[in-house]
């Protein structure tokens, strides 16, 4: 149990309209006894003039609200001041709260543990809930919305719940066997609903990782020098990004540029251009070009289509049409001197950008998460094709810890006992 009681500004930097002090803990009730000289009903908002507990002096009429452990955003009492939102109001009884016995100020993130600690929410959906803090883009808001509201935790519960379905089964074999009666060989349609499992978290892996829709595409606009590669990541970004020139060689490092186009995140990378360059600068911008193609999700190739570095990746652009006659090669054609087929490519770009982007509505999994479906995966795996009751048990369980992992949770074995209680073979 944590002793402490925290506090924290949890609204925006003053000044503003208003400030929101959050206050958790076991002194939570005190801390407002003592500012406002009253505890308001559970979950009602109530107005009060804040006293400094030490002076007397009125700091502010503020806003009470209060909410009682256990049903609360930690788990722990808490209680919400919503102050007038000057610098001064606000450093004032941030003052008092710390003069206070029992309090001080939250680390950053720590009311999150304390709900993750109490159970109040789990590790995937805490990560759902720091992408949605940090969500620019309608996506990913979407996407954080649903992770937070336990869109894969519900998903991995009914994994375990398959999985311990599967115990129960094997367990009762493994007893039975105890007695001679069952010797040999796995309870029928067991290996099926493995390999079902199994399919079904391949599948989650199988999908765009989750990162992608924090970060943005990885989209690498390459091609020849002077072919208006730097201008068209100016008109795609919106903004003077990279320098442009009639010069060759005027790009050398890689300029990075996170852009939404149509609500979809985009990272934009503008590379050099890709020759023989005789100067030493420009070579290793050359060489950077080359390494990061090789990390792109999507490639913006805007030179002669036939020479495209990677055709499953990349999107052919004919540069510069104001100019030359249209290429019917290409994918696409644009001119980022008078704008004419950008409308056309951004259409493009959106509709390649519909299968590198987790679904909405499916579980997509970041890099952790995936790390511990693929153990399980695994483990389940040789639950599929193992032949002795004793090890197939033991491959269940590793998949059923393995899965604990995604949401932080470890109550299953005890489940587990109670889910047998209701299986009970005559034992
Ligand atoms: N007429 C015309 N000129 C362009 C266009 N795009 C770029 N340019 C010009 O071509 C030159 C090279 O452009 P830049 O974007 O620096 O090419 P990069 O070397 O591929 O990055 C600059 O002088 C640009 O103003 C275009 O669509 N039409
Ligand atoms: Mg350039």
């Amino acid at each position: 149990m944590t002793a402490d009681t925290i506090y924290a500004l949890s609204s925006g930097s003053p000044p503003a309209a208003i400030a929101v002090v959050r206050i958790s803990g076991p002194r939570a009730e005190a801390a407002l006894v003592a500012l406002a000289g009253k505890l308001p009903e559970p979950r009602v908002a109530s107005l009060a003039r804040l006293k400094d507990p030490g002076s007397g002096e009125a700091l502010d009429n503020a806003l009470l609200l209060r909410f009682p452990g256990p049903a609360s955003a930690t788990g722990e009492d808490v209680a919400e001041l919503h102050l007038h939102g000057g610098r001064a109001v606000v450093a004032a009884v941030l003052r008092a709260l710390a003069r206070l016995e029992g309090l001080r100020e939250a680390v950053p993130g720590e009311f999150t543990r304390r709900a993750f600690e109490n159970g109040r929410i789990d590790l995937a959906e805490a990560e759902g809930l720091a992408d949605l803090l940090s969500a620019e883009t309608e996506s990913q808001r979407r996407n954080a919305m649903a992770l937070a509201g336990g869109i894969l935790s519900r998903r991995v519960a009914g994994w375990q719940e398959r999985l311990l379905m599967l115990s129960a089964e094997i367990e009762a074999v493994i007893d039975f066997s105890d007695e001679g009666e069952v010797g040999e060989g796995m309870p029928e349609g067991c290996a099926a609903a493995a390999a079902a499992l199994v399919a079904e978290m391949e599948a989650a892996l199988a999908r765009p990782p989750a990162e992608r829709l924090r970060d943005g595409i990885r989209l690498v606009i390459a091609g020849p020098p002077n072919a208006g590669k730097s201008s068209l990541l100016n008109w795609l970004a919106g903004r003077q990004a990279a320098i442009t020139s009639a010069i060759a060689g005027t790009t050398r490092d890689l300029v990075e540029a996170p852009t939404a186009i149509a609500g979809t995140p985009f990272l934009l990378v503008d590379t050099a251009g890709l020759r023989d360059a005789d100067n030493e600068v420009e070579r290793i911008g050359v060489a950077r070009a080359r390494e990061t193609l090789g990390a792109a999700d999507l490639i913006l190739w805007l030179g002669a289509p036939a020479a495209a570095p990677d055709p499953a990746r990349a999107l052919c652009v004919q540069s510069k049409i104001d100019l030359d006659p249209i290429d019917p090669a290409a994918d696409a054609h644009v001119s980022a001197e008078t704008g004419e087929g950008m409308d056309a490519l951004v259409a493009l770009l959106i509709e390649r950008a519909r299968n590198l982007l987790p679904t909405e509505g499916e579980v997509s999994l970041n890099t952790r998460q995936a790390a511990a479906v693929t153990d399980a995966a695994a483990s389940l795996s040789e639950a599929v094709t193992g032949e002795d009751p004793i090890i197939v048990a033991e491959a269940l369980r590793q998949a059923r810890l393995s899965l604990d992992r995604v949401t932080g949770r470890s109550g299953v074995e005890e489940m587990l006992d109670a889910l047998f209680g209701r299986f009970c073979i005559g034992k």
